[in-house]
């Protein structure tokens, strides 16, 4: 095909600004920042142990998990990305304990950022697909210096959102809050290249993500819900369901985005301390944002994701994400053991 009729991210974008009024030019190149920053970040995981990249930093974030040395690589390299720009009024990322304010001597943005610089770190090692998550959100007016408190809004708030999964491909999902589009980066020519508009996740699914070594730690809902997809055609659902489980967030919700599914980590009783895994600020909100726009559902199995209204920086949350039919059913059933 001509290189003409491909259309690159920039000129996406730029067509958003323009034609319509979608964005303005602070966040096309906040946008453009942070697609250039999962560029590099593709570039450094692709080399494996070439690069010297694998294996563990030998340092803990704020959750208590031990980082790996390309978890420490992509965070420097988003944060270095977007410090000077003058886009942004802060960042935040699950590898700071805090916020990270822009250094005074760069301007200062409207926008804040919010990432997992490489999400499913338990994947590096193994060669599996990994990724890059985060969420937009416009700093509170009158605020100079935004701390933890100017990060706290609901994922309605958010203005933009995305991932890119590093996989077999290198694959950037976008949403403006208008429709979700996927970008395939180009390795020779170095650019996202627009490969899907409007993607649309399907309301029905006969195909679940779970851990399912915690099951015995889940709610009577939850096991309840998964013990009628693995009795199969003669059970209550009357149909076979397949399972699938990347252990990488970002690679499971590409799956469903491309063809379906409903994506699960549930609350468990293990530790009360902890109601789920996933985090609400740069897992959860972002990936509710684009499953919304796909046509799919995203809850914590109670309430929808999109409304909570944060209290901390690095909460978790249970996430229920994928085919409407499917999120919404195990959500009643959530509902119906709480009345
Ligand atoms: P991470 O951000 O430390 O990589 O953790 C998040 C990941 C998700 O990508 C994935 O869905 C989940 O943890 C896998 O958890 P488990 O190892 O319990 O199956
Ligand atoms: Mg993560």
């Amino acid at each position: 095909m001509p290189s003409r009729s491909k259309v690159s991210l920039s000129r996406f974008l730029i067509e958003q600004q323009r034609e319509h009024g979608h964005i303005n030019a602070d966040l096309r190149l906040l946008i453009e920042v942070v697609a250039r920053a999962c560029k590099r970040i593709s570039i450094a995981v692709g080399k494996g142990a070439l690069g010297g990249v694998l294996g563990s930093a030998g340092t803990e974030n704020v959750q208590g998990e031990t980082q790996k040395k390309l978890d420490v690589l992509s965070n420097e390299i988003l944060l270095e990305a977007n410090e000077w720009g003058g886009h942004l009024a802060a960042l935040a990322s699950e590898e700071m304990d805090d916020p990270h304010p822009i250094p005074n001597r760069y301007p200062k943005g409207e926008y804040l950022l919010v990432f997992d610089p490489l999400d499913g770190s338990s994947n590096i090692d193994v060669n599996i697909s990994v990724g890059t998550i985060f969420s937009v959100l416009r700093c509170p007016e009158g605020v100079q210096d935004p701390a933890e408190a100017a990060f706290l809004q609901p994922g309605t708030q958010q203005v933009a959102a995305g991932y890119a999964v590093y996989g077999s491909s290198t694959v950037l999902v976008l949403t403006l809050g208008d429709g979700v589009h996927s970008f395939t980066l180009d390795r020779e020519q170095g650019s996202f290249i627009l490969t899907g508009s409007n993607l649309q996740i399907p309301a029905d699914t006969s195909e679940f993500a779970i851990n399912m070594s915690n099951l015995r730690h889940w709610e009577a809902p939850m096991k309840r819900y998964i013990e009628e997809l693995l009795a199969g055609k003669t059970g209550p659902r009357g149909r076979d369901f397949n399972m699938r489980w990347v252990a990488s967030m970002v690679a499971d919700v590409h799956r469903i985005l491309t063809r379906g599914g409903i994506f699960i980590y549930p609350r468990d009783l293990k530790d009360p301390s902890k109601p789920g895994k996933l985090r609400l600020m740069y897992e959860a909100n972002p990936m509710a944002f684009i499953v919304e726009q796909a046509g799919g559902a995203a809850t914590t199995g109670r309430e929808r994701i999109l409304a909570l209204r944060p209290e901390r920086l690095h909460q978790r949350v249970p996430v229920f994400l994928g085919s409407r039919h499917e999120v919404e059913r195990v959500t009643a059933y959530h509902r119906e053991a709480d009345a």
